[in-house]
């Protein structure tokens, strides 16, 4: 029977990580996988979270079974965070997610449970997971037009031109901000235009949140998807707080479905339905750590803090990596580093030139040309500037 398996082509961004492993060169800079990393190259557990599983660990009682959709203070805590004070609480349901790629798997499984027929729409280009389990999931799906190449900006007529095709019923995915791969978004005001065309056509829109924090405030980078919950009937969005809470591995996200107050019960059985036919209960251990840190006052606002000084200190990073192409190109077209938002950034180089620096500089990046701001520091920054200039981009 096993003979009958095919190899499975491995995850590129992570098969760049082992690559980077094995590079026995001193100086090397890694920009793949999206993880936040300080300027000393490590990623720290927050001190919030810190705290809180101190808290967990001394308060715990009891290791039995929790809730199957996960924990309903979980949820209103995340609702809160994304939604806002004072969210419809009576029309939305939520789920406990492995990570937010279980929260985007379920979004996906609930969309084809509500309507077999439905069409997924994804930005040109998208996350590459995204695209990998919709095939997984022999869903069909289609692309949208969305980043320009020239200017490095969401090409935004471009992308209302393709939505106009959605259908009602059909899945328009969204990055809720600090898009991926690129680092370029939509502004409030394109937020709203797209919120009228959906409105339009009743295709629903899910929105994929990962990074609420690290673009421009955990506040605004929340507005999009506030904008859009409050102006459509159906939303479905898929939170992760891996980056945010900084618990990659503790596999934290959630899945929240605003619906109608008489569609919410039934939608709630469906989410809980999709946990158990999937892997029954989903981790607790992440859920308390988060609650903790979101309902406390104290832990909260440390752990905004300490957000603050992540998000701040990646946009000095764009800044000086802006200014020194400037000086290197003698020109303005990098300007664009300094205007995206969030971890990555979509430079432009060739396969080739991004191979370039990782054989003749030991610069590691996405082989889109994605780059993890975060994996600079101020002294890698020059380095990645010449390496730039010297491979033509
Ligand atoms: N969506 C996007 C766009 C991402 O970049 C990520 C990766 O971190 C995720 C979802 C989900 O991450 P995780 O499953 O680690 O929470
Ligand atoms: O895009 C990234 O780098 C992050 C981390 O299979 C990641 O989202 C990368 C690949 C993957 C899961 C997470």
């Amino acid at each position: 029977m096993l003979n009958n398996l095919k190899p499975q082509a491995p995850d590129k961004i992570l098969a760049l990580m082992e690559e980077y492993r094995a590079d026995e060169r001193d100086q090397k800079v890694d920009l793949g996988v999206g993880v936040y990393k300080n300027a000393e190259g490590e990623t720290p557990i927050m001190r919030a979270i810190h705290k809180a599983e101190k808290q967990v660990w001394d308060n715990e009682t009891t290791k039995k079974y929790a809730g199957l959709a996960g924990q309903p203070e979980f949820h209103a805590a995340m609702a809160e965070m994304v939604l806002g004070k004072g969210y419809p609480a009576d029309r939305l349901a939520c789920l406990s997610t492995v990570g937010g790629t279980g929260a985007c798997r379920m979004g996906f499984e609930l969309a084809r449970m509500a309507n077999p027929g439905t069409k997924i729409w994804v930005s040109d280009p998208t996350w590459p997971n995204h695209l990998s389990i919709l095939k997984f999931m022999d869903q069909d799906f289609t692309t949208y037009r969305y980043f320009d190449a020239e200017t490095r900006s969401v090409d935004f007529d471009a992308m209302m031109e393709d939505l106009k095709g959605a259908k009602e019923g059909d899945i328009v995915l969204l990055h809720g901000c600090c898009h991926n791969p690129t680092g370029a978004n939509l502004t409030l005001e394109q937020w709203g235009k797209v919120a009228d065309l959906l409105a339009e056509t009743g295709a629903v829109p899910m929105i994929d949140l990962a990074y609420q924090g690290f673009g421009d405030g955990l506040e605004a980078d929340a507005a999009g998807t506030r904008l859009i919950a409050e102006r459509l009937p159906e939303v479905l969005i898929a939170a992760s707080c891996s980056k945010n809470f900084g618990i990659y591995r503790e596999r934290t996200g959630c899945l929240m479905v605003l619906g109608s107050e008489e569609t919410k019960k039934t939608v709630q059985g469906n989410l809980a339905y999709l946990n158990r036919q999937t892997y029954s209960f989903p981790p607790y251990h992440g859920q308390a750590l988060v609650t903790r840190v979101l309902t406390d006052p104290e832990l909260r606002a440390d752990w905004e803090a300490e957000l603050e000084e992540v998000r701040t200190g990646m946009l000095e990073l764009r800044q000086q990596l802006a200014d020194e192409l400037r000086k290197l190109s003698n020109s303005d077209r990098f300007d664009f580093v300094a205007e995206h938002r969030g971890m990555f950034s979509r430079l432009g180089a060739t396969p080739e030139q991004v191979a370039a620096m990782k054989e003749g500089n030991a610069i590691y990046m996405v082989g889109d040309s994605r780059i993890n701001i975060a994996g600079l520091n101020k002294n890698s920054v020059p380095l990645l500037a010449r390496a730039l200039i010297d491979a033509g981009v």
